[in-house]
């Protein structure tokens, strides 16, 4: 196979399908340059100033991690500057970032998790940046809450780097999954999983089974159903939980898994779940449907749910499709 970087992968693009603009392109390219400037931090976390907290509690009411606020102020920077975005959203921010008049406005507004599952990294565990692209839809001349306010199926694009053993860049236009492995050596992201697509075999879960108190009977009766022997393998599923999302749905996407948050019901403090529509559930089941798989809140496909906050969050149930399936028929059948 040719060696294709992703920049000539986003230009074959651009050519194939004229729809493609090259502020897209431009764009994507701004997501992977950042993406390269993280990677190299999170790498060298350990040995500079960056890990441990700040002190701070951001939006969410959860403790601000050094690396978090590097990554959110870094996107946001280098997303300004390359003039092809509207508005911006992040999991870090209480409100949107506009750009202003004296700047570059372009045509899309970006909602994105800058570091998710950064609490994992004093302890050396992979984290991932999650990111989702809409077409500004807002009248005025600058982007608005209601150009980051829209349901997934609009999504243009959504992707996520993660930031393992290798860092990879996965991403889909609506034209099937890509995978770029960043070489560190020349600094490329290259195209390595073209066209990735889920098992529809799915021999995994994962899920924080410490919950288990508080969700609803059906999800309780769904989880404890997995640990049973299956008759066709003679084996119950593995439990897989890595508790960083990137990674749990990355491996899931590759081996064959289904992800669960589901509503911890009976917990006040999440009654919908944790993950927050726009900046996790909604990019991640765009990939996931692209792949093949399917993603609900249990009640509503994922991608139908028009946003009414920023930072809204759904249940999230995402994996082969028959099996997404089969949680929602359990969960239907006993509420
Ligand atoms: P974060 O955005 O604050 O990092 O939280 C999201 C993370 C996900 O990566 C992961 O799936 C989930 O939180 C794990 O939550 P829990 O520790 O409750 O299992
Ligand atoms: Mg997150």
């Amino acid at each position: 196979m040719r060696l294709k970087t992703i920049e000539q992968h986003i230009l074959d693009q651009q050519r194939r399908f004229p729809g493609v603009s090259g502020d897209f392109s431009g764009l994507l390219y701004d997501i992977a340059l950042a993406a390269k400037l993280v990677s190299k931090e999170v790498n060298r976390a350990g040995l500079g100033d960056l890990l441990g907290t700040m002190g701070e509690v951001n939006v969410q009411g959860e403790i601000v991690q050094k690396m978090d606020k590097y990554a959110n102020e870094l996107f946001i920077r280098i997303l300004t500057a390359g003039g092809k975005v509207c508005a911006i959203a992040t999991e870090e921010n209480e409100n949107i970032t506009e750009i202003h008049e004296d700047g570059f406005i372009g045509k899309y507004a970006i909602n994105m998790d800058p570091l998710d599952g950064s609490s994992n990294m004093d302890v050396n565990v992979s984290v991932g940046t999650i990111f989702s692209l809409h077409r500004k839809r807002s009248a005025g001349p600058r982007g608005s809450e209601e150009d980051c306010l829209q349901a997934g199926s609009k999504q243009a694009c959504a992707g996520y780097v993660i930031y393992g053993s290798s860092t990879m860049l996965v991403y889909t236009t609506g034209l099937g999954v890509h995978g770029f492995t960043l070489d560190p050596a020349v600094g490329e992201f290259i195209l390595s999983h073209p066209n990735m697509m889920m098992p529809s075999q799915c021999r995994m879960y994962s899920v924080n089974e410490g919950n288990a108190a508080f969700w609803d009977a059906g999800t309780r009766a769904y989880v404890e159903s997995l640990k049973a022997v299956d008759p066709p393998t003679g084996r119950p599923y593995a439990a897989r939980y890595i508790g960083s999302l990137v990674s749990d749905f990355h491996r899931n996407l590759l081996k064959g898994g289904i992800f669960l948050y589901p509503a911890d019901c009976k917990d006040p403090h999440k009654p919908s779940g944790k993950l927050r529509l726009l900046f996790e559930a909604a990019p991640m089941a765009f990939i996931a449907e692209q792949a093949g798989g399917a993603a609900t809140t249990g009640s509503e496909r994922v991608l139908d749910i028009v946003p009414a906050k920023l930072h809204q969050r759904v249940p999230l149930i995402v994996g082969p499709k028959d099996e997404v399936s089969r949680y929602q028929a359990m969960t239907r059948a006993r509420g």
